[in-house]
């Protein structure tokens, strides 16, 4: 197992649109459980294979508070989506930034495990908005992105800025 690195806002290739997994070999399976210890280490509920640079149609996720439920979903689809719920959302791409967002309150979700097979998940509340989140990355999206453009700018800037004060001082005599 391997942690990776995910990477974070405003880096482009995280608007890649990820492609169809079609083969499910030992390399997809080793890539979701490195996703898993990414996610777990972090700490966060979901990853999509986009924020590693895989672009791929994959993402892993675990809501539970125990960590022990977790989900892999490849080419997943929305099959339905009804009423609507605001969560406060967060993002390992977006680390320290936290907005509300409305999504859907329910969906029903087709994908594929890990070995291919097809099956449905139905889910609601918090697991709702984590597959919501995670397919919006699949397709090159951040929850930033329902934020106004002034709102989103004051992230990219924040964000900045964190990252300058991270890096390490040039030593002075
Ligand atoms: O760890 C995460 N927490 C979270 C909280 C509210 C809504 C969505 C999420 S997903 C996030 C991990 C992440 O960035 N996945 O892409
Ligand atoms: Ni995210």
């Amino acid at each position: 197992m391997a942690k990776l690195e995910i990477l974070e806002f405003p880096d482009r290739r995280l608007r890649t649109k990820a492609q169809p997994v079609t083969v499910f070999d030992a390399h997809l399976k080793q890539l979701a459980a490195d996703m898993l210890e990414t996610m777990y280490a972090a700490p966060g509920i979901g990853l999509a294979a986009t924020q590693v640079d895989v672009h791929q149609r994959l993402l892993v996720l675990d809501v539970s508070e125990e960590h022990d439920a977790p989900h892999v979903l490849v080419n997943p689809e929305i099959l339905h989506a009804e009423g609507h719920q605001v969560y406060q959302e967060g993002c390992l791409s977006v680390p320290g930034i936290f907005a509300d967002v409305e999504r859907a309150g329910k969906i029903r979700v087709r994908a594929q495990d890990i070995e291919g097979a097809h099956f449905e998940l139905e889910a609601e509340g918090l697991l709702a908005v984590c597959i919501q989140h995670e397919m919006d990355h699949l397709n090159g999206k951040l929850f930033v992105d329902y934020l106004s453009p002034l709102k989103r700018e004051m992230v990219r800037r924040k964000l900045e800025k964190a990252r300058r004060q991270a890096e390490p001082q040039a030593a002075t005599a």
